[in-house]
């Protein structure tokens, strides 16, 4: 294949790309597929192709009585190749090729390490025998992409583990370990120490025995009534709007009801059918958003600082959940207050979080020692001398977090990292006359930080690329998704917050009811309600960065929220906020008080009504949308992208709308802009900016 000769033959290359992805060698009577498709051995189609000519291969070969399947690389097969699902499918078609080895002359093994996800482990229950690494992971993750198992996943699972735990495995998207799937009875075995040399002997071993009946046509053994209406309702409950979750029930249940090929036409149906839905298109551009946040192109190839020890200054509860999740990624923490009594409670939560976990099964007690042996507590900045990098998270007090930084850098290294987690403050100014402003960085958690999985990365003037690669470094190895913000006011997250809780609290004055606008929110996919949120958090979080911004001089419309807190209505904490929470219940209960104070400030601030052929949501949404596009021009985020990963990963927004602006552009951008002009006639918004109108004529951000 001499690219001299310029023109490179299309069939030639198909043959060399399948001859790449799939390679098949011989050992004795055993034959051996290699897949080698990097970075995951997704199937794409020239894997496919090179499966099947395998089959075809070893079928005609006489010496050959069983065919081993594995793969290069880290991983065994890691599912449909998603890139291709924005094409029409291609054949050979994948339900094609686990039918075709399925019912192959010879039998084959699955011989699963890393991964075996989706259509890889669709081709391993095509399979005769399935042999698992003893780390192997096995699933179908395919409702996290809005599919389902197109290709016998659905039909083959209940046959193999039974329809509950099929239902569990399809409709959860969670996978299992090895020891799990053996203990289902997914695998056949689980190898303990050297894989290859485990799956030859298995592979010899299984020479001599019966091969199973093909799964396809074995019946299903007796199921245990399912109460599927049951089934149906905790899943739609905890799947909050996202489609196929369901689908994926009906496919399962029809796999125990009707005759298997028909359960097979169903499943590659709703499989189809689904691929082409805006909700898997949608999760799909969360899928590879998220891969692409965590490592932005202007930070290849830039040195890391080797960080081991992170202190962290604040042991409040921001302090302590980055303490715990730097601990679950290993790092040791240094952990600073001002008194023994603050630290003492943070050390104390810090414990009861792990314990917690302990309680639900997540963790082991010896684990739980190990994490807290690896928390030091100090009660001065001397103490932070060995630090890698340092974390604080203490009060939003701009000289407060100003002389923290002062004092820490006089006692650590010189290169040591400096980051802040300010979710308001201008880091610039956090870290004015701090020595080496190339070691800055703002490292913004949500809260709570050992849950939540996004961290805004917010360089300051100084921050050298080497600071901003160490902390991408950091944020990825606490299995959390960075994504990189300006400096601004509440820079990506907050400040569109800020836009939804001034929409909601204007839809309050143009008629609307908490509970409705929360209710409506809900439905729109957030997992609580602006005003339910608003009472878990504290409204007197908001009302400190009203102060500060009005201290800004900043105009701040929040005349109901404004006598709320002056009231003590601080939310949950206070037993009434939004809502009324008599005996301390956390039930929301609307209170007529609200009410009387919503009534008097409508007579004091005229606000337009909720115009016609507008929903509730749509007069919250929009207005964000409007503010992100203006965030997008002001350069504050690089991408549309970054910005729905924002909404989905730190502000509870639903994935399978994509994020806010996946989400408008779906529903066009021409619509939103059309929207936001009623809704600014009608005194509820302001008018789309130039950005928005411009995307709108591009139909994309
Ligand atoms: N297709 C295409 N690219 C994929 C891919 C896939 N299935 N999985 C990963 N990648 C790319 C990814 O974009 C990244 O690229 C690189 O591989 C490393 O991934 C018919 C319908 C396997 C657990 O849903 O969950 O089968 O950014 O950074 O953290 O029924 O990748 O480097 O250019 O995530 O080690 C079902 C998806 C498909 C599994 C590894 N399968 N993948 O995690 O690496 S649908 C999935 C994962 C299907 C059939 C149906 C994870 C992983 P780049 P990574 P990782």
């Amino acid at each position: 294949m001499s690219k001299a000769s310029g023109s490179v033959d299309q069939s030639k290359f198909i043959i060399w790309l399948k001859i790449m992805t799939v390679r098949i060698e011989r050992n004795g009577k055993i034959g051996i597929v290699t897949v080698g498709n990097p970075p995951v051995n997704a199937l794409s189609r020239s894997v496919r192709q090179g499966l099947l000519d395998a089959a075809e291969e070893f079928d005609r070969d006489p010496d050959i009585s069983i065919v081993l399947l594995t793969c290069a690389g880290r991983t065994f097969i890691a599912g449909a190749d998603i890139s291709e699902f924005d094409r029409p499918p291609v054949e050979p078609h994948l339900p094609d090729v686990v039918r075709r080895i399925e019912t192959a002359e010879k039998p084959w093994i699955a011989a699963i390490h890393g991964a075996a996800l989706g259509g890889g482990l669709e081709l391993a229950l095509g399979c005769a025998w399935r042999l698992a690494a003893a780390s192997a992971s096995l699933g179908f993750p395919e409702v996290n992409l809005g599919l389902v198992p197109g290709a016998g996943g659905c039909a083959r699972a209940p046959r193999l583990i039974g329809a509950e735990q099929a239902l569990e495995l399809v409709t959860s998207g969670r996978p299992v370990s090895a020891l799990k799937a053996r203990e289902l009875g997914l695998v056949d075995a689980v190898v303990e120490g050297d894989f290859r040399k485990g799956l030859l002997s298995f592979a010899r071993a299984k020479l001599d025995e019966k091969r199973p009946i093909i799964l396809s046509e074995t019946s299903i053994e007796y199921v245990a009534p399912i109460d599927w209406n049951a089934k149906e309702n905790s899943i739609k409950k905890k799947a909050r709007g996202a489609i196929a979750p369901l689908r994926a029930l009906e496919c399962i249940k029809a796999a125990v009801t009707v005759p298997v090929n028909d359960a097979l036409d169903i499943e590659r149906e709703t499989f189809l059918e689904l691929r082409e839905s805006a909700q898997s298109r949608a999760l799909r551009h969360v899928f590879f958003a998220e891969r692409n946040a965590l490592k932005p192109d202007d930070l290849k190839g830039a040195i890391q600082k080797p960080v081991k020890t992170v202190g962290v200054v604040g042991a409040g509860t921001m302090g302590t959940g980055i303490a715990c999740c730097l601990r679950d990624a290993g790092f040791q923490v240094v952990l600073l207050e001002r008194d023994r009594e603050t630290l003492d409670a943070g050390l104390k939560h810090i414990q009861s979080i792990y314990e917690a976990a302990a309680k639900r099964g997540r963790m082991t007690e010896a684990a739980v020692l190990a994490r807290m042996a690896g928390v030091r507590g100090v009660l001065s900045a001397d103490g932070m001398a060995d630090t890698d990098l340092v974390i604080e998270a203490v009060f939003e007090d701009l000289d407060l977090k100003r002389s923290i930084f002062k004092e820490i850098s006089d006692h650590c290294h010189e290169d040591t990292i400096l980051a802040t987690n300010t979710s308001y403050l201008d880091s610039d100014l956090i870290f004015e006359g701090v020595t080496n402003q190339d070691r800055t960085l703002g490292l913004h958690f949500c809260s709570p930080a050992n849950v939540m999985k996004l961290v805004e990365v917010v360089p300051t003037r100084g921050t050298s690329r080497k600071t901003a690669a160490t902390g991408y470094a950091l944020v990825r190895a606490l299995r959390k998704i960075p994504v990189r913000s300006g400096i601004c006011d509440g820079f990506i997250g907050n400040r569109l917050l800020k836009i939804l809780r001034l929409q909601a609290e204007k839809l309050l004055l143009a008629g609307a009811k908490a509970s409705e606008i929360d209710s409506a929110m809900k439905a729109y996919g957030l997992a609580m309600g602006p005003f339910e949120a608003q009472d878990l958090a504290g409204l007197d979080v908001a009302a400190m960065q009203r102060a500060a911004a009005r201290e800004r001089r900043e105009t701040v419309f929040a005349p109901i929220s404004d006598r709320l807190v002056e009231e003590g209505r601080l939310g949950q904490k206070s037993r009434a906020g939004w809502y009324d929470y008599p005996d301390g219940s956390r039930l929301p209960n609307p209170s007529n008080h609200v009410q009387q104070i919503v009534a008097e400030e409508q007579a004091r601030c005229a606000t337009g009504t909720l115009p016609a052929g507008l929903a509730l949501a749509e007069a919250v949404i929009l207005p964000m949308v409007n503010e992100a596009a203006q965030i997008l021009e002001e350069g504050v985020a690089s991408s549309a992208s970054d910005i729905d990963l924002v909404m989905i990963h730190g502000y509870g927004h639903p994935r399978w709308r994509g994020g806010l602006l996946f989400d408008a552009e779906q529903n066009g951008l021409d619509d939103t802009v059309r929207k936001l002009e009623i809704l600014n006639a009608a005194g509820l918004a302001d008018g789309p900016c130039e950005r928005l109108k411009a995307a709108a004529k591009m139909g994309h951000f």
